[in-house]
């Protein structure tokens, strides 16, 4: 196959956008493919402090890439789980980070979970009921709480993370199958900051999977190749499989579901205001908003674990 734009060897063949083209101009692509998207969808100005949330893997390191490549100002911050799955997880995505960070003097926050909470995800998630079984609900907890807090303090104007169209078409199903009204309302490539909470976006969120991971391998960077131990058997993994099923049948399926969608929502009224309304008091503890209560969920929660670790000695 040919590139539809200079004729050399195509590197990759995207069949949603019936568009094939070799390395130089796939990379030329997505790079101007971002900062269209960035522009489109309104996501951030051109000289905004970004904050990118970084992982290890492909998706976060190539965003904090391609966006250095575009002259945004952008530090990453890595959030450390402590994961330790009998191969190092948690220390071998933390030593990816750093190296892409160190290699291109990048500035990388990082806060070790088990250093700041007394406690790693996986040792806290016992000493709760949100870590019945997987320690993911208190992972997402943890990891929205201290990336919202490192955010503000750090007087970033927006937050991003390298979601890409897989990610959010997997979320649009599992919203979708469940009717979970309010999460389909709040569903979307930015939220606006609001009290309390930083500006959030997504810039990859156009492109499928196999775009940002050929934009990782061509870019040569080196990332964590590992899934999370615990995001097997997760629902996302199980949607996102049967999205690939639909789109090897019809190509751009995908795509034409989720896009549909965003259309759809500037056209759909949602009642489901009840919880953003009730996010107006404030947590005794850290000063982030919350729904009522003295606490918000992370600062009890974790008020919680401490306790019960205490007790058990
Ligand atoms: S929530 Fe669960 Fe993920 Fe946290 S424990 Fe791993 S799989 S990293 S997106
Ligand atoms: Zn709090």
């Amino acid at each position: 196959m040919k590139c539809r734009k200079c004729g050399k060897k195509a590197v990759i063949n995207m069949r949603q956008h019936k568009l094939a083209l070799c390395e130089e101009d796939f990379l030329a692509w997505f790079t101007k493919q971002t900062l269209h998207t960035i522009q489109r969808d309104s996501l951030f100005e051109a000289d905004a402090k970004i904050l990118v949330a970084v992982s290890g893997g492909k998706d976060s390191l190539a965003l904090w890439d391609v966006l250095t490549g575009l002259d945004y100002s952008c530090d990453g911050l890595y959030i450390g789980l402590g994961i330790d799955d009998g191969q190092a997880y948690s220390d071998r995505s933390c030593a990816y980070a750093q190296k892409f960070a160190g290699e291109r003097n990048l500035h990388l926050i990082t806060v070790d979970v088990e250093r700041a909470q007394g406690a790693s995800i996986p040792e806290a998630a016992r000493f709760t009921p949100r870590g019945a079984g997987k320690p993911c609900s208190l992972c997402g907890l943890t990891r929205r709480h201290i990336m919202n807090r490192v955010a503000l303090e750090g007087g970033y104007d927006v937050l991003v993370t390298g979601h890409n169209m897989d990610d959010e078409a997997a979320t649009l199903m599992g919203n979708t199958m469940n009717w979970l009204v309010g999460y389909l309302e709040s569903q979307a490539p930015m939220l606006p900051e609001k009290r309390g909470f930083i500006r959030k976006a997504k810039p990859f969120h156009r492109f499928y999977e196999r775009e940002t991971a050929a934009y990782a391998f061509l870019r040569e960077i080196e990332y964590i190749q590992q899934e999370c131990p615990y995001s097997v058997d997760a629902k996302s993994i199980y949607y996102k499989n049967i999205l690939n099923q639909i789109e090897t049948d019809r190509p751009g399926a995908k795509q034409g579901f989720y896009l549909s969608f965003l259309q759809a929502k500037d056209q759909i009224t949602f009642n489901h205001h009840k919880e953003r309304a009730t996010l107006d008091q404030t947590c005794v503890t850290c000063g982030q908003p919350t729904r009522g209560g003295t606490q918000c969920a992370f600062c009890s929660t974790w008020e919680r674990v401490q306790t019960r670790k205490e007790a058990i000695g």
